[in-house]
């Protein structure tokens, strides 16, 4: 296999700032619901907090000389929307918007571009407190932040991310209570929330639309799941492609065909819609943002009806148990997707992997592991644009090791640890081989 990916193939890393930046309440910065969830003893492993985490927010400068080193070339990163409404909505917070303001000039600098991500979790406590995305008033406090964003920082920004994995934020959120806000809601509450968030992806589209100048792009970020036929044979690649549809249906259908299904829009718990909302929730997007982690295999069962497959309990997974070492995921996810809903750019905003590796093994963190999982990920990214998949960025998640949400400081997805002690930085073996891959535009 030749591996030389396409010239100009986009390289880069991610990060979300509720889980680098800390200085939780610097400058006026208001609490998001992580920060208030992340208090409760018991919903956090450890107990760790948001308060530091990896300090970036006083470190950016040196933490993207080492990217530079390492020869990034694409940032993805979030902005907090706490710190430029601390109530949500309301009086800005100059103070907030002038960080980011420093912060893109940093990146740039560098000769790295940036991706900002508009919404990676950190909602504003002070939204929440009135409803936060069961409300549709959070609609036009959105929309205003997103406004803020592109005029302040269309002018040196052009890729933009509106959301980030809808369904996490919206499902386990405010229906299984594991993430921030902690809330466990009815069926009906949750799919109202998830509307709620498809049409502020809308209103983030129009925001760059309207205010975002010359080349500006905008995508969401979907974590669509993957299925992965156990042999790529016609029958089992056809029930992946079942399979695909019936599981993501509800995100992309909005998104690519501006409707909900039938099934799902007469049930009881169908969602309250309103006449303009699939007008803004399909608006014409440039790219999709896929994080893929994982695949779940399928097979075509009896009478060729797709089949889920359980793992058999010793089947690898990282230290992240929903993690199932499945790299084919990085063929089929973008490849059902542009044969599904015919997406023209495809752009991998996160793969990766959680390792407890938090012991430096003779000075050097040896994340064979981590290595060695991305690589065989890369190869299949590759198999699917030789394919002809297209497919144009890559990120690699995470840049450092950071607050793993309710698995908190433990589990480690960066390329470049993180001493929580000292706040050291030190490449692990992948970044150095992630640096030659970047450099050489080839899985090496
Ligand atoms: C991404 O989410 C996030 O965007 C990022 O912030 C995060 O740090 C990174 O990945 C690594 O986790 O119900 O037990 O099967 C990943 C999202 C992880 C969400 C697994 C759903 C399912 C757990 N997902 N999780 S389970």
């Amino acid at each position: 296999m030749n591996s030389e990916f396409p010239r100009g193939f986009k390289w880069g890393v991610a990060t979300a700032a509720p889980q680098i930046e800390g200085a939780a309440s610097a400058h006026g910065k208001g609490q998001s619901i992580w920060d208030v969830f992340s208090r409760k003893p018991g919903t956090i492993l450890n107990n760790d907090n948001l308060d530091v985490a990896c300090d970036h927010y006083y470190r950016y400068q040196d933490d993207f000389a080492l990217m530079a080193n390492l020869g990034v070339k694409n940032y993805r990163f979030s902005v907090a929307w706490p710190r430029l409404y601390p109530e949500g909505r309301g009086p800005l917070n100059r103070k907030g918007l002038d960080f980011y303001h420093r912060l893109i000039d940093g990146v740039l600098a560098e000769g790295i571009t940036p991706w900002i991500t508009m919404f990676h979790w950190d909602l504003p406590q002070a939204l929440e407190d009135v409803g936060g995305w069961r409300s549709r008033d959070i609609l036009a406090a959105f929309e205003i932040y997103a406004e803020t964003l592109v005029k302040a920082y269309g002018d040196r920004v052009k890729n933009w991310i509106t959301l980030n994995e809808i369904l996490c934020f919206t499902k386990l959120g405010y229906g299984e209570g594991v993430k921030a806000p902690g809330a466990r809601e009815s069926a009906a509450v949750v799919n109202q929330t998830y509307h709620h968030a498809l049409v502020c992806h809308g209103l983030g589209v129009r925001a760059v639309r309207t205010y975002g100048g010359a080349g500006s792009r905008v995508g969401l970020t979907d974590n669509s799941f993957i299925p992965v036929p156990v042999t790529e044979l016609p029958r089992d690649i056809e029930a992946a492609r079942q399979v695909f549809i019936t599981e993501n249906i509800r995100v992309l259908d909005p998104i690519y065909r501006g409707r909900y299904d039938s099934g799902y829009i007469e049930s009881a718990d169908a969602p309250q819609v309103y006449d303009d909302d699939f007008r803004l929730i399909s608006l014409r997007t440039d790219f999709l943002g896929l994080n893929i982690y994982t695949g779940h295999f399928v097979r075509a069962g009896e009478n060729g009806q797709p089949e889920l497959m359980v793992l058999p309990p010793s089947y690898p997974h990282a230290d992240s148990p929903w993690l199932s070492l499945n790299a084919r995921a990085l063929y089929w996810g973008p490849k059902l997707a542009a044969d599904v809903y015919g997406v023209k750019d495809i752009c991998i905003t996160e793969n990766g992997a959680g390792y407890n590796d938090g012991l430096p093994l003779k000075q050097e963190i040896v994340d064979l592991h981590r290595l060695e999982y991305v690589r065989n990920c890369l190869r299949e990214l590759k198999r699917a644009i030789d394919d002809k998949v297209p497919i144009s960025a890559y990120f690699l998640w995470s840049f450092l090791d950071n607050f793993e949400w309710e698995d908190g400081y433990q589990r480690r997805f960066g390329i470049v640890h993180v001493d929580f002690d000292t706040q050291k930085r030190t490449p692990k073996i992948s970044a150095n081989w992630y640096r030659e891959v970047m450099r050489e535009n080839r899985v090496v």
